[in-house]
Parts: structure tokens; sequence; C-alpha cells
């Protein structure tokens, strides 16, 4: 049984010099993550569904869920002095950690509950995560390119509780086995197959898509078995989910510029708290 500690702790020691720092900080993301599984487990019972009645910086409009998992993940990482700054989704300012800003020696970035729509249905949702060095001790620190990122990666609440992450060595996946509270090594250097047989889009959205989109996805829907098509529709309105299965499969997930009324003009995702993350995941694999 190897557990994520175990994991992190020995692949600590392949590097003699590392101050064993970002171990520390990647185990925390396992914390914050069987906490907000616990408070998912029992949110219809403790009355943490719904809408919280506020709205993010996007203008979305925020669960009671989304602001719970922001606050348990600033939480975890308000002691120990290993953080200076922070950004989250649903944060409209990066949150400066008083005690360690100018010490800690990371950044972080996290979308607490990605695929929101799935809070109240009990469907599939994740927390996504990104760590950078703290540089100048600022908001900067923040904005960097995705390329600078030294681990990244995800917590998926589905039927398993699961947390995978890379630090540039590959990416692993752990499971969370409850009864004893731990996440154990599952796949150790996941590799993502070169092509999939699904894609992952909301289709409902089409009208709003440049006439190039549209005609990739009816491309998609083709049939040609030498390419593999036609591709089947995976959509389950959350990233990480969609993501996950690409990961494990194969395929294409992509939120096109949406010109619409409603839509949103420059695609939905993030590029600082889903985009780089994932990309950094999607690129070890
Ligand atoms: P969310 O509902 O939490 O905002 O982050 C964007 C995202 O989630 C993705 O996880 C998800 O794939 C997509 O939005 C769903 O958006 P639509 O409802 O517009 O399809």
């Amino acid at each position: 049984m190897i557990t994520l500690d175990r994991y992190i702790l020995e692949g600590e020691r392949a590097h003699p010099g590392a101050t064993g720092e970002l171990s520390q900080l990647l185990m925390r993301f396992g914390v914050a993550g069987k906490r907000i599984a616990r408070e998912l487990a029992v949110g219809g019972l403790t009355n943490v569904l719904g809408a919280a009645g506020t709205a993010n910086v996007q203008g979305e409009q925020q669960k009671k869920l989304d602001v719970l998992a922001n606050e348990i993940l600033l939480e975890t990482f308000d002691y120990g002095g290993l953080v200076s700054i922070a950004a989250s989704e649903e944060l409209e300012q990066p949150y400066i950690y008083s005690r360690s800003a100018g010490t800690g020696r990371y950044a972080i970035l996290f979308d607490p509950m990605d695929g929101s729509s799935n809070i109240d249905v009990n469907g599939t949702l994740g927390t996504i995560f990104s760590i950078r060095r703290r540089l100048e001790g600022s908001e900067a620190d923040l904005l960097r390119p995705g390329r600078e990122q030294i681990a990244a990666g995800y917590i998926l609440f589905g039927p398993a509780v699961l947390l995978v992450y890379t630090s540039g060595e590959g990416v692993h996946l752990f499971t969370l086995e409850p009864s004893i509270g731990e996440f154990l090594l599952t796949l150790e250097a996941v590799r993502m197959p070169r092509q999939g047989k699904g894609y992952a889009v909301n289709e409902g959205r089409s009208r709003g898509w440049t006439p190039q989109t549209r005609a990739f996805v009816e491309h998609l829907k083709e049939d040609d078995r030498a390419s593999g098509r036609p591709y089947s529709t995976r959509y389950s309105g959350s990233l990480v989910a969609d993501f996950h299965r690409i990961l494990l499969e194969g395929g294409i997930y992509f939120y096109p510029a949406d010109a619409s009324a409603g839509g949103k003009a420059s695609g939905k995702l993030r590029v600082l708290y889903e985009c780089h993350p994932l990309a950094f995941v999607a690129e070890q694999a």
C-alpha cells in the first residue's frame, strides 16, 4: 500500500537538495480534498446544497459548496508558512497569507469546485490546483506563464475520490480509501492515449460558434473508420470529469468562443485556474 504521503516523501529523496516544502504542499491538497469530499458526501443532509445568493467576479452565481470549498482550501494553507499568496476562481482579489506573505516560497491558484452545476444533482465535481514559486511576493507571481508551474493537478469527486498530480515527472493517480482515510497510489506515470473516441463540448451552444468550430464538430461525427470516426459525445458539465476520461481514454474537450446571446465571447475556461494546470497534466501524460 503506497499512500500519497509516502509516494511524495519517497519521491523527494530522489532530489537531495529538496527542502520538503513542496512535498508538504502537495500533501496538504490531499487533506483539503478529504475535507471537501466529506462536505460533498453529506451535503444533502447538512443543508449546504443550493445557491449561496452571491456572485463571483466572473458574474456567476455561487453555490454554497463553491464558497465552502474555497474556505477549506484557503484555511488549509493558513499555517506552516508555505504559501505567501493564493488566487481562487471564487475570489475577486488575491488572498495574502499575512503570517507568511514575505517568507512562504509558493504561490497557489485553485478552482475550488469545478463543474458546480453538478453540485445539486450528485454529479461529478473537481478541485483544480496549480503551484508556482513566489518571486516578487505580489499579484504578479500569479500571472506568470503556465510553463513556470512547478506542480499542478486535481481532485475528482465521483464514485471514488481521486487525486491526480504532476510535479513535472509524470502524472500519478491516487484513490481515496475511505475506511482508512488515505489516498493510495493507483496508477503511476499515466500515459494519455494519442487518440480517443469521444469529444466533450456543450453542443447546445453551437449556434454561437464560428463556422469552423461547427464544421470541426460535424467532422468528428462523420463516418470514417480509418480515423476512428464518428466520435461519441461525452459531456458531463464538469471539466475535471471530462478531462479525466480523456486522460485515461483519449479524446477532446473544448469550450469554444460563443458569440450568441448570453454566451462567453472568449470561451468559458479560465486560463489560470483551469487551462494552465490541466495543460501541465496533459503534457506530462
Ligand atoms: P462551471 O460550471 O463550474 O463553471 O469551469 C467551467 C465549467 O464549470 C466546466 O467545468 C464545465 O465543463 C463548463 O463550465 C460547463 O459550462 P456549460 O454549463 O456552459 O456547459
